[in-house]
């Protein structure tokens, strides 16, 4: 099998319609940034291409929802997401966008050369249209019931529960999102991708790898390589027969179709979207001085196109289809999609803010963007959904990297400095292994790592890395320098060397998936670069002196946990639904609410009252009086939080006697549905006690 001359890495163009959470990570970019970072240690030549997708109804819709332009959603988001990306340190060449001129120019381009080889028919169709809204209908904008699987909430072009992707007319009791109405139907004309027509050939590349007449056969492309879920999905898909698929779309947000009889139609964001992978490539060629056109057209290259399982019928089969009757450009290789992250047993959801956000982590946690990637990979939906939890996220840092990882390598640094002051003295010019089982080890590490990268088992190639921390951790145990050091130094000196040389290799195979952790450990041993690749030398001059010990990581303590648990918590509150929320009481008169005297006041003291489980005693300074409150908080607060907070006092209600107790007024408490209790009070810094609330 031969090698590829270069590489074209994409990741799927995220919406620029709201920030980035750990479920896209883990699924389209997180892997691919390994991948590339390895590749990159081999030196090899790869564009590693991504940006925002800034079309389609996903954009439209939120902007409708916000009540802003599209454009206004996807300045915001585009700039959001790509500091995003680079404050977590995604590598990406360029992070480009789709409402970029150079894109328009692409996405058009193809288009025509399509039209012009007779791959697009034209067809009149009828289409769904609302008529309360005048508008016709995208995709997206029409909901109804699933015929796979009977999900009521589906989409017009794909199911997001069993992940079948349809037309809008597959659907079963349809209706718009804009009237929410049944919409009716209406003709228009469409520039249509007659799929039937590759239905053999896609079958036949799906299958071996290669079809009869292909173009461009990749020499290294291995079919059994493809991941079964991908595989699984693109051959039920077959099986059901490919049909036409129309690729304009009535809109006026998008790449317009560029032919004078389609005045107000764009290009369908499906047949947009991923050519914004070519023009980023060509934006990104034009600023490093090059070429583009070998990273898409040359057989020699290895295109990769990382994504969430979301997307894979437009990857592996209409996107290949767009590229093969454009003609001149090669096939992908590999489409080594992710299933979907879930969070502390729910999935994610944007809408209702179930997630962990890529910003917010890089906020809440500086300078711990490896932890994040180090557990992401740990879990990374490989073969199946999987689960990402706060506390599992501490175990792995605390008791995986903390005391496997960074506990080995400050072990050793402390003892070389304990013991020979971290200077380096040895019988050869270049200090290497001298323990040849040790070497032997770390070569076997080396080739599994790398032959599970290749074949994009993360996962897998993580542990393989962290093998030699766990080795050297047992290493070093075993053989108990500190107990030899007053009668052997020499093994001792030896024994150090060994381990400072396994450091080293451990910050080399680390290097993809932790490259802040590798670049410190290069840094403590005080080597000249800051990144190694797998053919650099990893040995040390003789006399060489080494840096201070310093720890790679910290501990992720319980309170830390708990803050980002109860922010999970909070928005699921939030997002109660509305038919928990009572309804509005009978009116009353001005006269009648007047009647309360409603005061703000401070809480002095506050007690439980014995034998209840819900009553604190208050006393609150109402301004007129200081007085004597019973309150049903004390399953929400305890006697201490509470004193000192302003509240809001009705002073006028009549004494109430409350377990032996008389209650002189009543504090003003919000209740969500759920019970929970929040107090009511000024919120412009303090009011005067006593002030009169109307
Ligand atoms: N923007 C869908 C998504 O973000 C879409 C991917 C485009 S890749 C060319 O899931
Ligand atoms: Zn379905």
């Amino acid at each position: 099998m031969s090698v590829p001359k270069r590489y074209t890495v994409t990741s799927a163009l995220p919406y620029a319609n709201g920030p980035l959470h750990i479920g896209h990570i883990a699924g389209a970019y997180l892997p691919a940034d390994i991948y590339v970072r390895y590749l990159r240690l081999w030196k090899r030549d790869v564009a590693f291409i991504c940006g925002s997708d800034e079309h389609g109804a996903a954009i439209t819709l939120r902007a409708k929802k916000e009540g802003i332009t599209p454009k206004e959603i996807i300045d915001k988001y585009h700039i959001l997401n790509k500091k995003a990306f680079e404050d977590f340190g995604i590598s990406f060449d360029i992070y480009h966008r789709t409402s970029d001129p150079l894109h328009y120019e692409t996405a058009q381009e193809i288009f025509k050369t399509l039209l012009k080889n007779g791959k697009l028919t034209v067809e009149t169709t009828e289409q769904f249209y609302d008529e309360e809204f005048n508008q016709f209908l995208a995709d997206r904008y029409i909901m109804g019931t699933c015929p796979k699987c009977a999900n009521p909430n589906a989409y017009g072009d794909q199911c997001e529960k069993c992940g079948t992707a349809l037309s809008p007319t597959d659907l079963i009791n349809p209706h718009s999102i804009l009237s929410k109405k049944p919409p009716v139907l209406k003709t228009t004309e469409h520039w249509f991708l007659p799929m039937q027509d590759s239905q053999q050939w896609v079958e036949e590349w799906i299958k071996t790898g290669k079809f009869t007449g292909m173009e461009k056969p990749i020499a290294w492309h291995d079919p059994e390589e493809w991941k079964g879920n991908v595989k699984g999905q693109c051959l039920s898909w077959l099986k059901d027969g490919l049909r036409p698929r129309a690729m304009t779309r009535d809109l006026d947000w998008g790449v317009p179709v560029p032919l004078p009889e389609a005045k107000g139609k764009v290009l369908y964001v499906w047949l947009d979207a991923p050519i914004g992978y070519i023009s980023a490539t060509k934006q990104w060629a034009k600023d490093a001085g090059k070429d583009w056109e070998p990273y898409w057209k040359s057989e020699d290259t290895k295109l990769l196109h990382f994504i969430g399982k979301d997307n894979i019928v437009f990857h592996c089969i209409i996107f290949p289809i767009i590229l093969k009757e454009n003609g001149g450009y090669i096939l992908p290789d590999n489409i080594p999609a992710n299933e979907f992250l879930n969070l502390e047993g729910d999935k994610i959801s944007t809408s209702r803010n179930h997630a962990v956000w890529l910003h917010e982590y890089l906020e809440d946690f500086p300078g711990r963007r490896d932890e994040l990637r180090y557990v992401l990979t740990s879990i990374a939906p490989e073969n199946g959904d999987s689960e990402f939890t706060w506390k599992d996220f501490q175990t792995r840092v605390n008791s995986e990297l903390l005391s496997i990882l960074g506990n080995y390598v400050n072990r050793v640094m402390v003892l070389y400095h304990k013991y020979f002051s971290g200077k380096i003295e040895s019988a050869t010019d270049q200090l290497d292994f001298t323990d040849q089982a040790l070497h032997d080890f770390v070569g076997k590490i080396y080739d599994a790592l790398g032959a599970n990268l290749e074949q994009y088992k993360f996962r897998q190639a993580q542990f393989d890395a962290m093998e030699l921390a766990r080795f050297g951790n047992k290493y070093l145990t075993d053989l108990e320098p500190w107990k030899l050091f007053a009668t052997d130094p020499v093994k001792v000196r030896e024994i150090l060397n060994n381990n400072l040389i396994l450091i080293l290799h451990l910050a080399a195979v680390i290097q993809p998936f932790m490259p802040d952790t590798a670049k410190k450990i290069f840094r403590m041993v005080n080597m000249p670069k800051e990144v190694y690749g797998w053919e650099d030398e990893l040995t040390l001059p003789n006399h060489h002196q080494i840096n201070p010990a310093e720890h790679l990581f910290s501990k992720i303590e319980d309170d830390v946990i708990e803050k980002q648990l109860l922010r999970l918590e909070e928005a699921k509150k939030l997002n109660m639904e509305p038919t928990n929320i009572p309804a509005q009481k009978e009116s009353i008169s001005y006269d009648d609410f007047s009647k309360m005297d409603i005061r703000v006041g401070t809480i002095l003291t506050a007690e439980k009252v014995a034998k209840t489980k819900k009553l604190l005693k208050l006393t609150i300074n109402t301004g007129i009086d200081e007085r004597t409150v019973v309150s049903g908080i004390a399953e929400y607060f305890s006697p201490e939080e509470v004193i000192g907070q302003q509240v809001l006092i009705l002073v006028n209600l009549e004494p109430r006697m409350l377990a032996g107790i008389e209650s002189q007024g009543m504090i003003l408490m919000a209740e969500a549905p759920d019970g929970s209790l929040k107090f009511v009070s000024p919120t412009e810094g303090k009011s005067p006690n006593g002030a009169i609330v109307k």
